[in-house]
């Protein structure tokens, strides 16, 4: 992509960012309204599908022939990795948005023909957005992200989602279990993206979680991708953008160290 082209979009994609923000944020001032969409710990609300409807306003207005693939299904149909989409999460971490009224955050990619070009994390109530255009370096606000250095696994905090506890058909739970003795510390936080983004901050040294949507991880691709970070599926293959995937994002000494210690002998 073109780099005039690409800061146009970059800095259209900020802002709109920064506003979905303050939607997000008036929204306090009145009732939600909260339906069930899988089962009862998976909610949507009115506000995820207003910010989501906002994006692809602006979106569609401006950028004809962009498409939009979003978590609540306001988007385009039929998306490929073919020409210029956005991938967009407008709350990820719903259930916190709804339960705390923090720890979430809005979750903006763009990719062209399937490379990433732009990725955005804003964690909204703390006011922090993380934030990458691809080959230029990563961002907090302002200020660059470090490359991720090297770590032994006794001073690394690993964020786990609790979903990891259910039985699946590839991995046994109880994989992860000896690792909890080895690490520094478990978290769960409730956000992928705010999770994936702490990993490429260095605020946590990885990352595990079961089945994630595009919409979770695309930016959070990016972001890791800068810091010289690792994002791939459970087993440490390739991710595939377009489905769902187990995320394990990490700092690649961590990440290679779990791989082959804890996870790839264990593979059913
Ligand atoms: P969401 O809030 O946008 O749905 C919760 O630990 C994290 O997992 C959140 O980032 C949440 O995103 C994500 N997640 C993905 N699929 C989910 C599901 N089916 N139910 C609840 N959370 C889900
Ligand atoms: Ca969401």
């Amino acid at each position: 992509m073109q780099q005039s082209k690409r800061e146009v979009l970059f800095n259209d994609a900020h802002l709109w960012v920064k506003e979905a923000g303050d939607i997000i944020k008036q929204s306090f001032i009145t009732e939600l309204n909260i339906q069930y969409k899988t089962n009862f710990s998976d909610l949507v609300t009115n506000v995820d599908k207003q910010v989501e409807q906002f994006f692809i306003n602006k979106i569609h207005t401006k950028y004809v022939g962009h498409r939009v693939l979003g978590e609540e299904g306001f988007g385009d149909k039929e998306i490929t990795t073919e020409g210029v989409i956005w991938i967009i999460d407008p709350i990820d971490g719903t259930t916190n948005f709804v339960n705390q009224q923090r720890h979430f955050a809005i979750s903006l990619a763009i990719y062209e023909d399937g490379i990433g070009q732009i990725g955005i994390i804003y964690d909204v109530m703390s006011d922090e957005m993380y934030h990458c255009r691809s080959g230029e370096g990563a961002y907090l606000n302002d200020r660059p992200l470090s490359k991720l250095e090297k770590k032994p696994l006794s001073q690394s905090l690993i964020g786990i989602n609790a979903s990891w506890l259910i039985k699946n058909r590839k991995i046994d739970p109880s994989v992860l279990t000896p690792l909890v003795n080895e690490v520094r510390g478990i978290r769960s936080y409730g956000s992928a993206a705010i999770e994936i983004a702490y990993v490429a901050s260095g605020r946590l040294d990885g990352y595990i979680s079961l089945r994630l949507s595009p919409w979770d991880f695309a930016a959070g691709k990016l972001l890791i991708d800068e810091v010289g970070g690792v994002l791939t599926k459970i087993d440490g293959e390739e991710i595939e953008l377009l489905k769902q995937n187990t995320i394990f994002a990490a700092n690649p000494s961590v990440h290679e160290k779990i791989l082959d210690t804890f996870i790839l002998p264990k593979l059913k």
